[in-house]
C-alpha cells in the first residue's frame, strides 16, 4: 500500500470505528506561505538518565507551517540537546531547519503530505528535523481535510495502549520504587533503560517484584558482540522480557542478527532503522523480531507509516518509541499507534511523567494505561500559545522571500 493512497480509507482490513468522519478529500494545491521555528524549553519533572546522558530540561524546536490559505500546522523537533541518540541535535536541527528544510518547504506545491516529505528528503539524515516539517504538514493537511490525524493516516483504533520507559536509577531500591508507581498507575508494559554494569541485578529484582507486569529492556546500543555482554544478554534471556531492545550499535545488523539465533526473547531495533530501507535490510537477515519506530528518527509521519506497513506485511509487531516529546510530539505518537500494527504498549505516556505544564491547552493523559485518541480533526490537541510564547527562547519566521 503506498501513502499516496492513504485518506482513500486504507483500514487494514478493521472496521472503522464509529464516529469517525469520512476519508478525506484530496484536497487543492497548497504552498508554504510562512514557517515559523521556535526553540522552546520545558522543566522535566524527574531528571531521565540513558546509558550516555542525563537531563532535568529539555529543549525542544516547534515548528509551525502556515499555507497560503492560512491553514496552520503544527509540529515538534524532537531532537535531544546531544548527538548521543543519534547524530542530531538542537542546534543543528535549528540550522538545517533554517537554511534547507524552510527553503524547501516555501517553495514546494503539494496536495498530500507525502509529496512534501519527498521535497524534503532531498536533505540527508537529519531525521529529527525533517520530522518537524512533516508533522506540521501532516496536521495542517487533516485539519483542512476535516479528519483525526489518526484518521488520515490511516489509524483506526479509539484508544492506544500506553507504556513507560524508566532511566537508569541511583540504586534497585529506586528503580523498584518507580516501577511500583507506574504499575499502580496502570501502564500496560514497564521498559527499564539498561547499560553494562546496570543490568541482571535490576532486571531481576523488578522481575521477581513484578511476576506478571509486561517488562522490556532497552540498552541504547551500549553493549558489544563479546564474549561477556554475550552472557549478560543471555541471562536476560531468562526473565520472560517482551524484549531485548537495541543490545549493539546501530550499523551492527549482523551482530543483532547473530544474537536473535541464540536467544528466544524477541530482540527490537530502535536505533538501527532510520529509513525504510534499513528495515529491509533487518527483515533480510533476521536481525530482530519486533520495530520501535519513532517518528522522528524516521524523519517524519509519512516515513513512518511506510516502515509500519512493511512491518505488517511482514508479521513484525510495533509500537511506537518516544523521544520525551511535548505535547504536539506526542499527539503525533498517539495518532501513529492508532495504526493496526502498533499492537504492544508505545511510549505515549501522559505529558505529566515528563512534564509539570505541557505546551499543550489540555494535556495528554492516560488513564489505566489508554491513551484516548482525538475525534477532532487535526493533531487533536492545540498549542496554547501563550504559555509557548512564554517558554521560547528563539523565534524565527521565515517567508515567501527566503524560499528561493
Ligand atoms: O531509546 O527510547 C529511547 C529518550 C531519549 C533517547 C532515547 C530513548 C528515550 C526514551 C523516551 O526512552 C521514552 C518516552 O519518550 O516516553
Ligand atoms: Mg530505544
Amino acid at each position: 500500500m503506498s501513502v499516496a493512497q492513504r485518506g482513500e480509507g486504507a483500514d487494514h482490513g478493521r472496521a472503522p470505528s464509529p464516529g469517525w468522519l469520512p476519508a478525506p478529500a484530496a484536497g487543492g494545491v497548497r504552498r508554504i506561505g510562512t514557517v515559523e521555528l521556535r526553540r522552546v524549553r520545558l522543566p522535566l519533572v524527574r531528571r531521565f538518565r540513558t546509558s550516555s546522558h542525563a537531563k532535568a530540561e529539555l529543549e525542544h524546536i516547534l515548528v509551525v507551517l502556515t499555507d497560503t490559505d492560512g491553514a496552520v500546522g503544527w509540529g515538534e523537533i524532537a531532537s535531544p540537546s546531544g548527538p548521543f541518540y543519534s547524530a542530531e541535535t538542537v542546534e543543528s536541527c535549528w540550522a538545517v531547519a533554517r537554511d534547507h528544510l524552510a527553503p524547501l518547504a516555501l517553495r514546494t506545491d503539494w496536495k498530500h503530505p507525502a509529496e512534501l516529505a519527498a521535497a524534503l528528503g532531498k536533505v540527508r539524515g537529519n531525521a529529527f528535523a525533517r520530522a518537524g516539517f512533516d508533522i506540521a504538514a501532516w496536521a495542517l493537511w487533516s485539519a483542512a481535510a476535516g479528519v483525526p490525524l489518526a484518521y488520515a493516516l490511516g489509524g483506526r483504533r479509539d484508544h492506544v495502549e500506553a507504556g513507560v520507559s524508566l532511566g537508569i536509577e541511583p540504586t534497585v531500591d529506586d528503580l523498584l520504587a518507580q516501577v511500583g508507581l507506574r504499575v499502580e498507575e496502570g501502564y500496560r508494559r514497564v521498559k527499564l533503560k539498561i547499560a553494562p554494569g546496570w543490568d541482571v541485578e535490576p532486571v531481576r529484582a523488578v522481575r521477581a517484584a513484578h511476576p506478571d507486569v509486561p517488562l522490556h529492556v532497552d540498552a541504547n546500543g551500549a553493549y558489544e558482540d563479546i564474549p561477556a555482554h554475550r552472557a549478560v544478554l543471555e541471562q536476560l534471556d531468562e526473565l520472560g522480557l517482551l524484549m531485548i531492545e537495541q543490545p549493539f550499535a546501530p550499523r551492527a545488523l549482523v551482530a543483532h542478527a547473530a544474537l536473535q539465533e541464540r536467544i528466544a526473547t524477541p530482540v527490537c531495533l530502535d536505533e538501527s532503522v532510520e529509513e525504510v530501507d534499513d528495515l529491509v535490510t533487518a527483515l533480510r537477515l533476521g536481525a530482530g523480531r519486533i520495530l520501535n519506530i519513532k517518528v522522528s528518527r524516521m524523519g517524519g509521519l509519512t516515513h513512518a507509516v511506510r516502515a509500519h506497513d512493511l512491518a505488517y506485511e511482514h508479521g513484525v509487531p510495533v509500537w511506537c518509541g518516544g523521544m520525551h516529546e511535548f505535547g504536539i510530539g506526542r499527539a503525533a505518537n498517539v495518532a501513529l499507534s492508532a495504526l493496526a500494527g502498533f499492537t504492544l504498549p508505545s511510549d505515549v505516556s501522559g505529558s505529566d511523567r515528563y512534564y509539570a505544564r505541557d505546551v499543550t491547552t489540555r494535556p495528554i493523559a492516560s488513564a489505566e494505561g489508554l491513551v484516548e485518541v482525538p475525534t477532532a480533526p487535526g493533531l487533536g490537541w492545540e498549542a496554547d500559545l501563550p504559555y509557548v510564547e512564554q517558554r521560547t527562547t528563539d523565534r524565527l519566521v521565515l517567508g515567501a522571500g527566503d524560499g528561493a
